[in-house]
């Protein structure tokens, strides 16, 4: 696959959009490769909230092993996440990571400008106070809300199926005027998400480019496409943009 670099405003924002796909070499799960997340579980019963009300225990499981798999010291960010922080540190006009992941991995490998529209596995949330904790242990049902003191009220802080994803304003504003959009290691199934490209193309002028293990549902909406192992296609992407900086940028 040639790789197209485009010719790009060094002073334009650059927003990219990750998901599972990107964390996949370093041990993590996808949700619709085969054999992942919702091969092994129904997502109505995990990942929705009349789900978490009709079995608080099962969705307790389901998270606290997702998370006990994150915080394994055999799991860490691979080339892909490094790369993106460093075109974070490099490009002058700015990046938005906007992550449909829950694992801290994009943090790990030093990104800064992050928006974790679907949530975060290691963050838990009171529905009695809503106050937002850090947690790094497992959750339960006897789990007390160490702001207001109550228990049977925590839950991951998590957005599940048919609940508003977070920080969407500030996410809508970003696509209007970035010049560069790229979509990296997501299958493009899940809306809103599914659908920024489609933003970038109707009330923005972003050049939009799908990078990927292989083609997705959405491949024809996308001006570019560079299919690959995130790991190798991401540094490499990134290299070719940073050198197209004029030296003093660099
Ligand atoms: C909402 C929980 C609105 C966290 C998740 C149209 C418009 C708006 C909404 C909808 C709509 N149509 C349908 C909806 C409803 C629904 C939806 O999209 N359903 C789908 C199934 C049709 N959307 C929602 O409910 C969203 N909420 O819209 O609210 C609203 C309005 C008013 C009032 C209230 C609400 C909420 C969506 C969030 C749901 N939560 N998960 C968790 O447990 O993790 S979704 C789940 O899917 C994850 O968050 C995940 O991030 C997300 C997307 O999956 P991907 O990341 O793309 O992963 P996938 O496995 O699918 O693909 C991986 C890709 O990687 C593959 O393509 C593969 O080829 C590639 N890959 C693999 N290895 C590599 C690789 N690429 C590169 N290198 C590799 N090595």
């Amino acid at each position: 696959m040639t790789m197209t670099i485009p010719s790009l405003d060094p002073q334009s924002l650059i927003v990219i959009l990750t998901g599972a796909g990107i964390s996949k070499e370093s041990g993590l799960d996808t949700f619709r490769c085969a054999g992942g997340i919702w091969a092994q579980y129904d997502l109505e019963d995990v990942a929705t909230p009349q789900g978490f009300l009709r079995n608080p225990q099962l969705v307790h499981g389901f998270y606290n092993g997702r998370r006990a798999g994150l915080l394994d010291k055999e799991i860490q960010p691979n080339a892909a996440h490094k790369a993106l922080a460093h075109l974070e540190q490099a490009w002058p006009g700015g990046v938005l990571l906007v992550t449909q992941n829950i694992d801290d991995l994009h943090e790990r490998g030093g990104s800064q400008n992050i928006i974790h529209m679907h949530g975060e596995l290691l963050k838990i949330r009171c529905e009695h106070c809503h106050t937002i904790t850090e947690w790094r242990e497992d959750l339960g049902l006897e789990t007390v809300c160490g702001a207001c003191q109550r228990k049977g009220g925590m839950r991951p802080h998590v957005v599940w199926f048919g609940e508003m994803p977070l920080q969407m304003a500030e996410i809508g504003e970003a696509l209007q005027k970035c010049g560069l959009f790229l979509s990296i290691g997501t299958s493009g199934h899940v809306y809103p998400a599914a659908g920024f490209v489609s933003d970038v193309q109707q009330r923005g002028h972003g050049h939009c480019i799908e990078m990927n293990l292989e083609p997705t549902a959405g491949q024809s909406l996308f001006d570019d496409h560079i299919y690959g192992l995130a790991s190798e296609v991401v540094p490499d992407f990134v290299q070719k943009l940073l050198a197209t900086l004029p030296q003093a940028c660099a």
